[in-house]
């Protein structure tokens, strides 16, 4: 795989893109938020603390102590944002809406000062001609559910599909597109478990009674929406026009180093832990058989009741799925040793020896283009790609542009990898850049910036990196305008 860009050098000195073949007219094009790395106003209008604001207090949880407590400042600059990402030309703009804004106590009524941001985003965006793509939950859970028992404990799915009802009353007459989670995964096995993310629990057990939460939850804020905007989706239809319902799942395409049976098997354990467990139970409403017993092993049991599987495998309308990179399995430690110093099955990344970003992973554009393949053999639903992008040291030049060559590469790449496993049948509608602009990147702080613009912190100033521009333009010539 070369890391050269399919794109000229402008006289200018700016790269101009090129019209990616495959991608419809109708393909949706967009830029990707969440609430709590660009927000800021931590503590304006009645919004609480969350376990992200928590997290950022303990030492040495966050790279350089830093916090959201003003991040890009986008509470306060929202208007002139929104012009920005219009000036982007991109159709679709997905952000989140911060839980403890709208209801800062996890449970009771809505905060009016809190919704009345989100009121205003969302017509500032259809005045603009883009459409709001809301996800409910990107991470941002009230302390108080936190301290209640947080996502292990099964009460906080009942609250979180009480939120989703409060945010549709407000929005529903305007916001079509509704993601319930964002990156479940990454709740429950960072929050939880490797304690990397908030709230920094470090307890196998409770991160995978977290999954199951987190997926029930799923199921009844869909099923609560769906009664709202009229739609009950019958078992196996897709919803009337007034809602396009998903999920987001980050998700790589995993294969094992080698044919033996080691490798075999560490490839399945990952791709049981990463995928499956997610998408079995929200597809095809069953976990899968292989994940329940190496759970078992470890003395694990999801805590599901009667109900459960139908309410978390209601019908979706689209799967979000985040991609950043792939990975290769190895069932044996460098020595050679299948088990670990506690007896349990290796699973080993084996590094493609491929080019990484900022955030050192490796850059892998055709492993898109296999999941993809594999989402639509194995799940069978239109995708669209809710977050690709890279983080790169991108350093502003003397004339005040920002040059990034790399992530023009990045997304160059996995564009075509879209087109790709479009023309090879995948069902994919969409792609949105991951970011809009740079942002806390949680545990790394500010250090790594994944935007497509720039932001000078100090002055909040956003300057629109060469990528931006790229995006700009092969969108346009992409659409063939
Ligand atoms: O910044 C995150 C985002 O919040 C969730 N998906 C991955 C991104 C890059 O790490």
């Amino acid at each position: 795989m070369t890391a050269a860009p399919s794109h000229t050098t402008a006289p200018a000195g700016r790269p101009v893109a090129q019209a990616v073949g495959g991608l419809p007219a109708d393909f949706r094009w967009g830029v990707a938020t969440s609430a709590y790395q660009i927000e800021g106003a931590a503590r304006a209008d009645g919004r609480t603390p969350s376990i992200w604001d928590t997290f950022c207090r303990v030492p040495g949880a966050v790279a350089g102590g830093e916090n959201g407590d003003t991040a890009c400042d986008h509470y306060h600059r929202m208007p002139e944002d929104v012009a920005m990402i219009a000036d982007l030309g991109v159709d679709t703009y997905r952000f989140s809406l911060a839980w403890p804004r709208i209801q800062p106590h996890g449970s009771g009524p809505a905060n009016a000062r809190g919704l009345a941001f989100y009121d205003r985003l969302v017509d500032t965006l259809l005045e603009r001609g883009i459409t709001p793509w809301v996800t409910l939950y990107h991470w941002d859970l009230p302390q108080e559910l936190e301290d209640a028992g947080g996502w292990p404990h099964r009460d906080t799915a009942h609250r979180f599909a009480d939120y989703a009802g409060l945010a549709h009353a407000a929005l529903g007459d305007r916001v079509r597109h509704w993601t319930t989670l964002n990156e479940p995964w990454c709740s429950a096995w960072l929050g939880y478990f490797t304690g990397e993310h908030a709230p920094g629990r470090r307890d196998f057990g409770a991160a995978m009674h977290a999954v199951h939460h987190l997926l029930l939850g799923h199921g009844l804020a869909a099923r609560r929406l769906r009664e709202m905007a009229g739609t009950p989706g019958a078992p196996g239809t897709a919803s009337a026009p007034g809602l396009e319902l998903g999920i987001t799942l980050n998700l790589g395409h995993g294969v094992p180093h080698t044919d033996s049976p080691a490798d075999v098997a560490a490839a399945r354990r990952a791709d049981g832990m990463g995928t499956r467990l997610y998408l079995d139970p929200l597809v095809h409403g069953r976990y899968p058989e292989d994940v329940v017993a190496d759970l078992a092993d470890r003395g694990v049991r999801l805590p599901v009741r009667d109900g459960d599987l139908a309410a978390i495998s209601a019908p979706l309308d689209v799967l979000g799925v985040n991609y950043y990179s792939s990975h290769r399995f190895s069932g044996t430690d460098e020595h050679g040793a299948e088990t670990d110093a506690d007896g349990r099955p290796v699973v080993r990344d084996v590094p493609h020896g491929l080019p990484r970003t900022a955030m050192g992973w490796e850059i892998v554009p055709e492993g898109l283009t296999a999941l993809l393949l594999r989402l639509h053999r194995d799940y069978g639903l239109p995708t669209v790609i809710t977050e690709n992008g890279a983080a790169f040291d991108d350093r502003p030049a003397a004339d005040g542009s920002v040059p990034d060559a790399d992530r023009i590469a990045y997304l160059d790449q996995h564009i075509r990898a879209v087109a790709a496993a479009r023309q090879a049948g995948a069902d994919v509608r969409g792609y949105f850049a991951w970011s809009l602009m740079d942002n806390f990147e949680w545990a790394y702080g500010y250090a790594k910036r994944f935007g497509i613009v720039r932001v000078d912190y100090d002055t909040q100033r956003r300057t629109v990196k060469d990528s931006g521009h790229w995006y700009r333009d092969t969108i346009r010539a992409t659409r063939g305008r």
